[in-house]
């Protein structure tokens, strides 16, 4: 039978729009499709939450692919080898607590498992906002990367969710829009962002886990952004924290949804 170019984009077109509109409501709405963003989307995916995330760039992964300096090894440490185990991702002993894994492919198994697993990823869109009512967001205001890119003015799309993540790395874009525009205060000491300090990887492993919560009602932070929001220190190519961050906020929000 001859291959239909038509057929082919009826396909594309049907299978798209059917997603979309599938998650134009849902449990949890991640935002960046780096390390932290991507486990917290496996484990609510696995736990039966209807979840979808947001990638501004055309690859997922984030700032995983490079490992340290473009050298594509990451390091992990022994606490966190429980989740590249859980996503099948190979890794070696270096000495006592540090481990390593290629780049590649821990970047790779936690898009191929988190998607298997029932995370829906949307790449190349751009959260520009947030959707708020009173007392909480409810949800995110869409925008294609390349109209962003190209600084046209076209009016965005919303999504509703019943909390929404901020996995944006140092960005913290999602964090950033509500401190400017959402009425009401962040739930840092503060009260706004508190900015990330330079590099102290010990501490700032902690501090990752420790920082990952709710930050204002209906949104969480995870991962680097839980750090510069709450004022941590960054840490280099050790991803344990990122990884345990992932595995926080997938937890807290299950707590908080059952
Ligand atoms: C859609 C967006 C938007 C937006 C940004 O940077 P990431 O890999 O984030 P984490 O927290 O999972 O991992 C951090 C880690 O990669 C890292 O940078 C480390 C450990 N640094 C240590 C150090 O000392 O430097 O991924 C965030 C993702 C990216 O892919 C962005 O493109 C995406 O979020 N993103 N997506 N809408 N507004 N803003």
């Amino acid at each position: 039978m001859e291959l239909s170019e038509v057929v082919i984009t009826q396909a594309i077109v049907d299978r798209f729009w059917a997603k979309f509109k599938e998650n134009i409501e849902m449990d949890v709405a991640i935002v960046g499709g780096g390390p932290a963003g991507l486990v917290a989307g496996y484990f609510l995916a696995k736990a039966g939450k209807k979840v979808a995330l947001f990638e501004r760039k055309l690859s997922v992964g984030g700032g995983m692919w490079g490992g340290g300096m473009m050298f594509n090894e990451i390091v992990v440490q022994e606490s966190a080898v429980h989740v590249l185990k859980e996503f099948g991702v190979r890794h070696r002993l270096y000495q006592e607590d540090y481990y390593t894994a290629d780049s590649v492919e821990t970047a790779s198994s936690l898009i191929a498992q988190s998607t298997k697993a029932g995370l829906t990823i949307f790449n190349c869109m751009t959260v520009e906002d947030v959707m708020m009512r009173a007392d909480r967001l409810t949800g995110l205001v869409l925008n294609w990367s390349p109209v962003e890119m190209a600084g046209l003015h076209v009016d965005p799309l919303a999504v509703g969710a019943e909390f929404v993540v901020d996995a944006t790395g140092h960005a913290t874009e999602v964090v950033k829009v509500v401190s400017r525009k959402v009425p009401g205060k962040l739930l840092t000491p503060s009260g706004k962002i508190e900015g990330e300090k330079s590099m102290w990887a010990d501490k700032a492993e902690t501090l990752t886990l420790e920082n990952t919560c709710e930050v204002f009602p209906g949104l969480f932070v995870a991962g680097m952004s839980a750090n510069a929001t709450f004022g941590g220190p960054r840490m280099g190519p050790i991803f344990g924290g990122m990884l345990l961050s992932g595995e926080k906020v997938a937890k807290e929000l299950l707590k908080k949804m059952a």
